[in-house]
């Protein structure tokens, strides 16, 4: 029966900026994400795969416990993820090149920024501490403080919470409005395809099959 053959279970962000892009991607594959009643999961009938339709960040943790076979997230989230667990991570299957943004230390337009060392007794309001945290100790930078913020950093600075933010950047916009520049980029961030660790032959080829569609329709969308 057809209830027994395997079938590729796949979490992608449920709405959002990446699952704009996700949704398309599949599209251009020729996967038709079809809705049933669950709001949890839906169904592509070309391929054996269902989609789990999530929040963004529970998707590394989610195909990291094998909960998902694989997953559709922002390398900003992943590798919070993987620089912040205990225990072995969701791996990297391919880059797809869509959703890019960077993350970014940011200060008040009037700062004189002439490096890291900035930071040195400093605040930095972010969401992504094991990021920030590492491009800090890579940087040199001791003793400044993370103050882990959960939306609305570029309000941190002008509320006294802290002296500088750590946040996504894509135009710029968000920074500008809020009398803040950019210090310096920390990670670069595209969508990911990411897989559980360990994956049986059969799902690995059925990974196998939906990354070569992703290929082709990324590639002849720059051509
Ligand atoms: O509900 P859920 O938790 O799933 O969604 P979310 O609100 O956490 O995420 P969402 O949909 O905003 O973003 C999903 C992913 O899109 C992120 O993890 C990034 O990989 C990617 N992405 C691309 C962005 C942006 N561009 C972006 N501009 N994520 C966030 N932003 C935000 C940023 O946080 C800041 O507030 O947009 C603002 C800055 O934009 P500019 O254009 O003003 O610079
Ligand atoms: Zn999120």
């Amino acid at each position: 029966k057809e209830t027994d053959s395997p079938r590729l279970r796949l979490a992608v962000q449920k709405k959002g900026r990446l699952a704009d892009d996700t949704f398309d991607l599949l599209a251009k594959c020729g996967l038709k994400v079809r809705h049933g009643r669950s709001r949890l999961f839906a169904r592509i009938d070309e391929l054996p795969i269902d989609v789990l339709l999530v929040r963004d960040d529970d998707i590394p943790e989610l195909v990291a416990s094998g909960a998902a076979d694989a997953g559709i997230v922002g390398g900003n989230v992943f590798e919070e993820d993987r620089l912040t667990r205990d225990g072995e991570g969701a791996v990297i299957a391919d880059a797809l090149g869509f959703s890019r943004c960077r993350l970014c230390v940011a200060v008040a337009k009037g700062e004189a920024y002439a490096g890291p060392a900035y930071f040195s007794g400093k605040k930095v309001a972010t969401s992504y501490p094991g990021l920030l945290q590492s491009w800090l100790e890579e940087s040199g930078v001791k003793d400044a403080q993370i103050v882990l913020m959960h939306g609305a950093h570029e309000i941190a600075p002008r509320l006294g919470l802290a002296d500088a933010i750590c946040d996504i950047v894509s135009t710029g916009a968000t920074l500008d409005t809020n009398g803040l520049k950019v210090a310096d980029t920390i990670y670069r961030s595209e969508a990911l395809l990411i897989a559980a660790p360990g994956l049986d032959v059969a799902k690995a080829e059925m990974l196998g099959a939906l990354k070569g569609r992703m290929r082709g329709a990324l590639a002849s969308q720059h051509a």
